[in-house]
């Protein structure tokens, strides 16, 4: 089988996983719509159907994912800033979706494009000053993806910080860079270079 295969199993079985979680806040949800609709029998008999259905598919898509290790977290809108050739330095920005269960975090990367990756959040300063508030970058050990959550990395927010680029960047090119964390394997992103 191939690897590309084994991808595509994987991921089909995290949105099945997905979807009997959504299931299962949306049997939740229904409460509140019985309570706005207290006398919608038929809608009653819906989701009593549904939430019938769920419990019953639960163990097989339960067994289906874990026997497939779905990737628990993808790179969503992943783009880095293209800089002019005497600029050393960019940033990878997108946002990183856990599909996990456990919160994880991104601690750093790697890429033959550049000497080292490495998380920073932007810091807004009030030096009382009036030209206003001074925004600077810090390095930070790890920005943290919640469970079943988003971090999103930005412009003027957290990002991934791209040193010492190997070779200028050219504009409609395409980086690999490979992410790692803690609590969860590396995860390896092609990601194209836009000017933004
Ligand atoms: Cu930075």
């Amino acid at each position: 089988m191939t690897i590309a295969g084994v991808r595509r199993r994987g991921m089909s079985s995290a949105t099945l996983h997905e979807r009997m979680l959504v299931g299962r806040s949306g049997a939740g949800g229904a409460g509140a719509i019985r309570g706005r609709y207290s006398g919608a029998m038929e809608i009653r008999r819906r989701i009593a159907g549904v939430v019938g259905a769920l419990a019953l598919l639960s163990p097989l898509t339960f067994t289906a994912a874990v026997a497939a290790t779905p990737p628990t977290l993808e790179l969503q809108d992943a783009w880095i800033r293209w800089v002019p050739s005497v600029v050393p330095n960019t940033a990878l920005y997108g946002v990183l979706v856990n599909h996990g269960a456990v919160p994880v975090a991104l601690v750093g990367g790697v890429t033959p494009a550049a000497t080292m990756c490495k998380p920073m959040t932007t810091v807004k300063q009030d030096t009382g000053s009036p030209s206003g508030p001074v925004f600077t970058m810090e390095p930070v050990d790890a920005l943290s993806v919640p469970a079943h959550g988003t971090l999103k990395l930005e412009p003027g927010g957290d990002h991934l910080m791209v040193m010492g680029l190997a070779a200028p960047l050219r504009l409609g090119t395409e980086l690999e860079l490979t992410l790692r964390f803690d609590g969860a394997a590396p995860l390896t992103v092609t990601v194209p270079v836009l000017e933004r």
